[in-house]
């Protein structure tokens, strides 16, 4: 799993604006939008309770301690989306009991392995990987109504990296009824593949074959035009992002990436319980 760094998500607070608009342009929805479809509210669920609830995000030092701007990056998402929010001056548990005390109704927090947003009036616990998952199988989707008016049904999708996100975008992809393929350089990785009813491709030359890409590998830029079908859709949550500039701008409406926002806006609907 790839640790953010502060060069990734330093500038939040000044482009998440920028980008959430962008996001709008390529997919349909802004964060809000897809937060709400991610939980089943709609959108003036989401706009009423921003009016009630408070967010508190709480740095923790545990293992390999804090990320600069991580806590302040989260807090920009979500206040982006509306919602009042706060980074706790203290860490770990006495920022939990700072939260609390100022009144938090939601509090983020992520050590090195787990990135979790809970609900302290009652049990919602959201967690990155699904959140995530979910995030870009919708942004996948948005593409593909925005640009064909079409749903996943049916549709033959590419699934690169089969790891903690890959196989939950999978599954996702699956409930969607769309028929999933699967690519992962670790042999291990696509027998669990084959295991779980799913196909496989061996030759990347093959990715070439597929028009809906969800690539949720972490190996930096490997995705190049060579690989790529011209006409592909492609929702990449995998951080380093596999497409270089060069690449990346030749889907400037049809790849979809980020570092941090789209986990991080899902994580709250699901936050919010009943
Ligand atoms: O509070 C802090 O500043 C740090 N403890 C944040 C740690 C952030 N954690 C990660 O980047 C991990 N890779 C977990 C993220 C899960 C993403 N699916």
């Amino acid at each position: 799993m790839t640790r953010l760094i502060t060069e990734w998500i330093k500038e939040m607070d000044s482009t998440v604006a920028l980008w959430n608009i962008e996001f709008k342009r390529i997919t349909g929805m802004d964060l809000v939008e897809l937060a709400a479809k991610g939980c089943g509210k709609s959108y003036q669920d989401l706009q009423r309770l921003s009016e009630r609830l408070k967010v508190a995000v709480i740095p923790i030092t545990s293992g390999e301690g804090i990320i600069g701007s991580f806590a302040d990056s989260v807090a920009a998402i979500v206040a982006e989306m509306g919602f009042h929010t706060i980074v706790t001056g203290e860490t770990d548990v006495a920022g939990l009991y700072e939260a609390e005390k100022e009144g938090a109704d939601i509090v983020y927090f992520a050590d090195d392995n787990r990135y979790l947003a809970m609900n302290l009036n009652q049990r919602a616990l959201a967690e990155n990987d699904r959140a995530t998952a979910t995030g870009y199988i919708l942004a996948l989707e948005g593409m593909l109504d925005k640009q064909q008016g079409e749903t996943l049904r049916d549709k033959r999708v590419l699934q690169l990296g089969y790891g903690r996100v890959g196989k939950v975008m999978s599954e996702l992809l699956v409930k969607k009824g769309a028929q999933v393929t699967v690519y992962d350089k670790h042999w291990e990785r696509m027998e669990e593949a084959l295991e779980n009813n799913l196909a496989i491709i061996q030759d990347p030359l093959a990715i070439k074959n597929f028009t809906l890409i969800t690539d949720a590998t972490s190996e930096g830029p490997w995705l190049n035009k060579e690989l790529l079908n011209k006409e592909a859709l492609i929702a990449a949550p995998g951080i380093p992002y596999s497409l270089d500039e060069e690449t990346e701008a030749l889907y400037p409406n049809s790849s979809v990436h980020d570092n941090l926002e789209i986990g991080t806006a899902v994580m709250l609907g699901m936050a919010l319980g009943r």
